[in-house]
Formats: C-alpha cells, structure tokens, sequence
C-alpha cells in the first residue's frame, strides 16, 4: 500500500510524484537548525526505534538526509508545513517549531508501519516521493483526560500524550477536581494570604485518596492521588516537546464535594462533608454568601495561574445543579474575573455563559441550546470550543455489549463514524468562531491506561481528523480505509484500540473485543493485589 494514501489527519494537499522514491539508509543523518533540534531529536528518536540507525543530528545536509527547516512567510499559519521528499531525501519546513512537529508525524507515517516497532527491524525504508502541503483547520485540537474519578499516574497522562501526538492533537484538558477527588496540590499560603485559615494541604492529603466507585469489580484503590505542582510541571514540560498544551480545570461551583470535605469552612455550617465514590453529578455546590468561598476561590486560582505554562485556565460552571439560578451566575461572574485577573484566558463549559464572561473568555460547548453560544461567539467574540457529547464524548460505550463506558448521550452508543461525522460549524457558529475540538474522556468505568486507550482509539483518530482536515477534504468511506491501515501501527506501539467490526483493520489490537466474543480481559479487568 502507498503510505501517501493512508495518512490521518489527511493533508491539505498531497501530490504524489512519479519520480523514484526516497530509501532512508542506515548512514542517513537529521539536519536541523538549532531551534528545531528540539523537533529533530523527537524524529530521531521515533526513526531509532524501529530502523535501529543511528541518525545522529547535524547541521549541514548532504543527500541520504533528512532536513528540518525554517521558512519565513508561510501560508496557514504557525503549524502549517511542507514535506518534499526525492530520492535524494526528505525536506521538511515549518515557519515554527510547531509546524516541524506537525511535518515530523506526517513523514513518520510515510514510513512503513514496522517503524513503529520499538525493537528495530530489518525493513526497506523506503518512502514514496511527494510534495506535501499542510495546515489545519482549526488551532485547538484537544482530548480531555478526567483524572478525577479515576486518577492517572504522571507516566500514564505521558504515554497519553505519546499517542495522542502522532495524530496532531495540541491540546490535553486535565480535569483535576470533582465531587469524588481532588487531584492537585495547593501550598498553603501562610498566614498572611490565609485570613480565614483554610486547611489547603487536606485538599490532597484528603481530597486526593478518592475516586467514583461504579462497582465493586473497580474499587477504588489503585485509582487514587494526586499531582504535587512538581508533577504538574513536569507533565507540561514533557508536552511542551510534542507541542502539546495543557489546560487544568478546577472544576467550580458544582463538582466540589472533594474540597468541602477537605475545607470544612467552605459549608455553611462550618462541618466538613464526607468524601464520596458516587458517580451521580450535580449534587454539590459551593456557597456563594460564604466569604472563605471567595478567599478559597482566589487562592486556589491563583496557584493554578502560577503554575500553568500556557494561557488558559478552565474553571469548569457545568451541572451546578442544587445552585440558585442568580447564585450560580453571581458566582461564575465572580470566579471568572478572579480567573482572568492572573492573566489567564478563562475556559468554561457552556453553561457559565449565562454569566457575563470577562472579553476573549473561551465557552467550550458540550450539551444543551447552542444558539446563545452562537450569540456570545459574535456578539462578545468568544471562542468556542466544540464538545457536543454525541460526536466527542470519548466516555460513551461503543455498543451496548461494550464491558466499559457510559450511556446517557442520546443517539448512542457511538462509534468511530459518530465522531467523524459532524461539522463543528453547525448551528450558526463558522470556523472564525470556532477555536477547536476536543474529546473528553470521563473516568467513572475507566481504571487504567489500557481501558482508556480502548475508549480513545480509534474514535480520539476521528477527532483528530475533523480538527486538523478541511470538511472537503474528508469522506467517511475513504476514512474508514485508512483506519484499517492505521491497525497496523496501533498494533506496533501496542495500543488497546477498539477493532471497530466494520473497519477492515490491519492488525489485532492488544485488546481486541468486541471480535473475540467475550466480554472478559483478564489483564485489564482484574485488580492487582
Ligand atoms: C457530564 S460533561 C459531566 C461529567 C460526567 C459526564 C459523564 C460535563 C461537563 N459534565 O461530570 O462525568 O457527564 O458522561
């Protein structure tokens, strides 16, 4: 098979030549200017793997190599790119190291799929010989990770980010707090920021030893803890070199029992609630007449700002349930100037829209009437990004034989063509509105990384195909071939993708129901002592 025709997301334009193709050899170096060495050591490192060359990073180029490269003007803005490959060798360029990353997944796919072995074998490398063209649609193209009903380890959030990166996604959502956790360490101030004497530290120490409990085959040990800001660091650190951002919720003023059973000073009668493993929602709020809600709300914010690299801080507004109407509104408004006051762009879930919103703030749309999204989006020039549960929630069984998943969305359960088949400009809202996509992937039935995976894969691919390619570019059939090729590749880096019975795939995945039959999986579904 011709890897031009098998690539994910597809490119904008791909013109293959009739020219003879490009053989990577095991003398073959990686040229790249000092700022793309970054970019050039991720190609080397994913080449390495499976052709067991050296491929050793230089400055100059000579024929055989592979070149990374800076253009000045480039059309399709910073993560656009272009890849020409001869015979003579592959040359990527980018105006941006961004743009280089994007071009480096694109030639790794060029490659035949054993490059993604991790043990080398003994393959031709050849690639075919094309000039492709790239950019995407849209700039924000994120997966969501729950790490509040199930915690995932620093490790596991990496490997995450490993796979989701091959596709292009950009951007990881961490929603680090809800009703069953806390997952993110916060200082205690000292004295002088902590008038009211809130216990911070109970925050992890108790708000982090929960998790939900949808059955006692998953309890909740093995599925606790938390981030210390170290760890937060260092997991955008590691994404900053897969051009990954990270955005981290604080989930507000619904989904908060776990810091009102940590902040005893957060009820209105001064006692700490009790940690809950219920995955029912919309049950808690915080107390808008209590002045430590304000203080709390400030300090924790405030942390969050620090610690976070990149512009956007979520504070979540969705379900607030048991909140009065004017209360909830009252306090989103709030929470949201305390939020774009540390300089950050607020993100929320469409709900907090009822709120006035501080100008640029972001509404990320994921259940219920569009059209005052649309509204807000021209009107306040908010951007949206673009989360309808029945074409991204990556929560939703597959079927209804599915051992794990949620199904409340209506129109489900949800396949890999459910989540390729939609436009997020729909309803009103154009592209200009529209800062991306992202895939949310709720925890309750989820315990580790395999299960995970297995709910992503293949449908976080369709995701990441509606985010990156033009609508005309894309068409379900031909997306379907190219996900059976893309089997391969999956199988390599031992992915636990689902094996969708209507794709034709290349490979058995590492965990393969449905097709096996059984609804059983040892190695995922059992608790290890
Ligand atoms: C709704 S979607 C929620 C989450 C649940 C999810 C389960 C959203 C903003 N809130 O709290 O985990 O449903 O599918």
């Amino acid at each position: 098979m011709n890897t031009t025709d098998t690539l994910i997301p597809r490119p904008s334009h791909v013109a293959l030549q009739d020219t003879p193709a490009f053989t990577l050899a095991p003398t073959a170096r990686i040229s790249a200017p000092a700022p793309a060495v970054p970019v050039a050591e991720q190609l080397a490192l994913l080449l390495r793997g499976g052709t067991g060359f050296e491929l050793p990073l230089v400055e100059d180029t000579r024929p055989g190599d592979i070149s990374l490269e800076f253009a000045e003007a480039f059309d399709g803005g910073p993560e656009a790119y272009t890849l020409s490959v001869t015979e003579k060798g592959a040359r990527l360029t980018a105006a941006t190291p961004a743009g280089l990353f994007n071009g480096v997944q694109t030639l790794r796919q060029l490659f035949p799929a054993a490059v993604e072995n991790t043990e080398a074998s003994h393959g031709e490398w050849v690639i075919p010989a094309v000039e492709i063209a790239d950019a995407p649609r849209f700039a924000y193209r994120g997966l969501m990770l729950d790490v509040a009903r199930s915690f995932f380890t620093v490790e596991e959030v990496k490997e995450q980010i490993d796979l989701m990166t091959q596709f292009k996604l950009n951007a990881l959502h961490l929603h680090l707090t809800d009703d069953q956790a806390w997952r993110i360490e916060i200082h205690d101030p000292g004295t002088e920021g902590n008038p009211s004497g809130l216990p911070y530290a109970n925050l992890t120490a108790v708000g982090g030893q929960g998790a939900v409990e949808v059955s006692t085959a998953m309890p909740v040990r093995g599925r606790e803890g938390f981030y210390t800001q170290q760890d937060f660091l260092d997991i955008q650190a590691y994404a900053a070199t897969k051009n990954v951002l990270v955005i981290p919720e604080i989930d507000l003023p619904g989904h908060v029992n776990a810091a009102l059973a940590a902040v005893p000073q957060l009820n209105a009668d001064g006692l700490a609630k009790p940690m809950s493993t219920t995955s029912a929602v919309g049950w808690s709020t915080l107390d808008g007449s209590l002045p430590a809600t304000y203080e709390f709300v400030r300090e924790v914010l405030g942390q969050l700002a620090a610690m976070t690299v990149g512009p956007y801080i979520h504070i979540g507004g969705d379900e607030a349930k048991v909140t009065d109407h004017d209360d909830y509104v009252a306090m989103v408004q709030e929470f949201a100037k305390i939020a774009a006051n540390t300089g950050k762009t607020v993100v929320g879930w469409n709900e907090y829209a009822a709120g006035e919103l501080p100008e640029g703030s972001v509404i990320q749309y994921w259940f219920g009437d569009l059209a005052p999204v649309v509204k807000q989006a021209e009107a306040a020039g908010s951007p949206v990004i673009m989360s309808p549960a029945a074409n991204t929630y990556l929560d939703q069984k597959y079927s209804p034989e599915s051992p794990i998943g949620l199904e409340w969305v209506e129109g489900g359960p949800f396949t890999w063509s459910e989540y390729y088949n939609w436009d997020p400009a729909q309803g009103g809202l154009r592209d200009q509105h529209i800062l991306g996509v992202e895939g949310p992937l709720w925890t309750e039935t989820v315990r580790n990384n395999a299960q995970a995976q297995w709910l992503l894969y293949p449908r976080a691919v369709s995701l990441a195909e509606v985010a990156w390619s033009g609508q005309e570019l894309r068409n379900a059939g031909d997306f379907r071939r190219r996900l059976g090729a893309l089997g391969e590749r999956l199988a390599n880096q031992g992915v636990a993708f689902q094996a969708a019975p209507d794709v034709e795939w290349s490979a058995t995945s590492a965990w393969p129901f449905p097709d096996t039959g059984t609804s059983s999986a040892p190695e995922y579904g059992t608790i290890e002592a």
